[in-house]
């Protein structure tokens, strides 16, 4: 399939660059004439003018989703097992040309992108390809007539599926949303983010090469509005999963409410406490927050943006993940841009090596919290403000004596700056940690093992890590108690996001 796009200006090998829809397995222009630009946030250059989903479009999306829904619930597991493992091979052969275009369109460093988020892709496709052919039901014993009824479960695909997709794993987030509920035998609309429309665009054309029916997937960009609200509020959509900001997760519920009660699932925002106790090891706990905070340039939804250290330990502490944060390795990927990250200087922790912010609405969100954080007495110890002038680079920043009422205590920056506040016992700490309206994820650095396992117990996140951070496997699931959401992606829990229960009774009778 030929890209149409005219201003495309670079070539990716084997892949080509696709900006149109991928609708019913095929690439297709919009009907609804809505184009807009993706940039790349390390030059600031428009790398490619999408193609943007209106009414008719995403009509045509949720039709070919409906059609491809009636082959797809009558396919057997094995099939749909293959078709997933088929794809996470496709996605190997061609991850080289999918991580340069994730790199340009979100800004990670291309290495990154490709052992971090492209690993995790094929990873999961193939985890769910292993639950594909194993989800059965039960046999139920009936309470009053277990002798003359029989009774089980079936768990049967909810059917089309809208998944709305954020920018800072563009990819990943996807694959979270796509892996179970394929295996499971449901059709989609996805729609990526207006920041990062690309990367999952050029796999339209393996779905149709893995042997999915046409029509399983539907790829879709545009903007919230009116894009990601007509999918929201499709009653030909049975459910949709949203990854994204807590203020549009609301909305979402709102459409589902006053349209067709399609089910939901919601993995939102965080500001998630790091807990270093007064027995922690110092380096260890370092390394934890220095991952939980600057992974993918401080754009992750569980980062670890309130860290909490015994005030007996937090001058050493503090001078520890500011050490750590020196040895950072920032740049743009080598090829493009001002700066390539040199990849020969040494780096403590190279999986966080820093690219530009994802685009410019986010660089001035981050930018004005770091002149909030200042204004409001927290102390700056580290960056503080952009770096060059060209690309939407932001210093790795750290604040010391931040307090629980500031307003980077409270709000999510998603940007690489850390606040450290101090704590004098656990049981403070576990408090304050649970004081925030969300709760994505927490961790907890301490050589004490019942110590940790009963503060774990007390704090309210759906990920805990203890003595580490951001530490991803896909059989563990993931999803937040409060205002960070509902549900869970990952592991075999996810699969709940996409059956349904049928219970069916016979009443039996041996004929004589
Ligand atoms: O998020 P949005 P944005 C947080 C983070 C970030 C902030 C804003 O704090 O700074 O959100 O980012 C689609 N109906 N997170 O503006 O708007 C949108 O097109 C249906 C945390 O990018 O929530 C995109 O595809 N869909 C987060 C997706 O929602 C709508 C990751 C997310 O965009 C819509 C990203 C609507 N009315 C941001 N409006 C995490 N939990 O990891 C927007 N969208």
């Amino acid at each position: 399939m030929a890209a149409t796009a005219s201003h495309v200006s670079y070539a990716v090998g084997a892949l080509p660059l696709e900006t149109q829809l991928f609708i019913g397995g095929k690439y297709v222009d919009t009907k609804s004439g809505i184009k807009f630009d993706t940039i790349d946030p390390a030059t600031e250059e428009v790398i490619a003018t999408m193609h943007g989903a209106g009414k008719e479009d995403i009509d045509d999306a949720v039709a070919a989703a409906t059609s491809a829904f009636e082959i797809t619930k009558r396919m057997s597991g094995s099939e749909r097992r293959n078709c997933l493992l088929k794809l996470a091979d496709l996605i190997e052969k061609h991850r080289a040309q999918i991580a340069e275009i994730e790199s340009r369109d979100n800004g990670k460093p291309r290495h990154i992108a490709d052992t971090v988020d492209i690993m995790y892709v094929i990873e999961c496709f193939r985890y769910y390809a292993g639950w594909a052919d194993k989800v059965g039901g039960k046999v139920l014993m009936p309470t009053h007539n277990s002798h003359s009824t029989f009774a089980y479960t079936t768990h049967e695909p909810v059917g089309v599926c809208g998944q709305i997709i954020p920018w800072n794993f563009p990819l990943l987030m996807a694959a979270w949303k796509l892996g179970p509920a394929l295996a499971m035998g449901c059709t989609t609309v996805l729609k990526l983010s207006e920041k990062t429309p690309l990367s999952m665009l050029m796999l339209g054309h393996l779905f149709n090469e893995a042997g999915f029916p046409a029509g399983t997937v539907n790829i879709v960009n545009g903007y919230g509005n009116p894009t990601g609200d007509l999918i929201a509020r499709h009653p030909g959509i049975r459910k949709v999963a949203f990854t994204g900001s807590s203020f549009v997760g609301h909305k979402i519920v709102t459409a589902s409410a006053e349209t067709n009660l399609k089910k939901v699932s919601l993995e939102l925002g965080g500001k998630s406490a790091l807990i270093v106790c007064k027995d922690a090891d110092l380096d260890e706990a370092a390394t934890a927050a220095h991952v939980g905070l600057f992974l993918n340039m401080g754009q992750c939804c569980v980062a670890s943006s309130r860290i909490f250290v015994d005030e007996e330990i937090a001058e050493a502490f503090t001078a520890k993940v500011v050490a750590l944060a020196k040895t950072l390795r920032q740049g743009a990927s080598e090829g493009h841009g001002d700066g390539a990250i040199d990849l020969s200087l040494p780096t403590a922790v190279p999986i966080c090596d820093l690219g530009p912010q994802v685009d410019k609405i986010q660089f001035d969100k981050i930018l004005g919290f770091i002149e909030v954080g200042k204004a409001e007495g927290a102390t700056c110890v580290l960056g503080g403000s952009r770096v060059g002038t060209k690309g939407y680079f932001v210093a790795p920043t750290i604040f010391t004596g931040v307090t629980d009422t500031m307003t980077i205590c409270k709000e999510e920056i998603f940007g690489p700056v850390m606040q450290v506040l101090t704590f004098k016992d656990n049981n403070e700490a576990i408090r304050r940690a649970n004081s925030s309206v969300y709760g994505l994820a927490a961790g907890i650095c301490t050589r004490d093992v019942g110590n940790a396992l009963a503060m774990a117990k007390e704090l309210e996140a759906g990920s805990i890590w203890i003595n580490c951070y951001n530490n991803f496997d896909m059989a563990c699931p993931f999803g937040g108690y409060k205002e960070s959401g509902w549900g869970r992606d990952k592991g075999e829990y996810a699969l709940e996001n996409y059956t349904e229960v049928k219970c069916v009774m016979i009443p039996i009778a041996i004929q004589k």
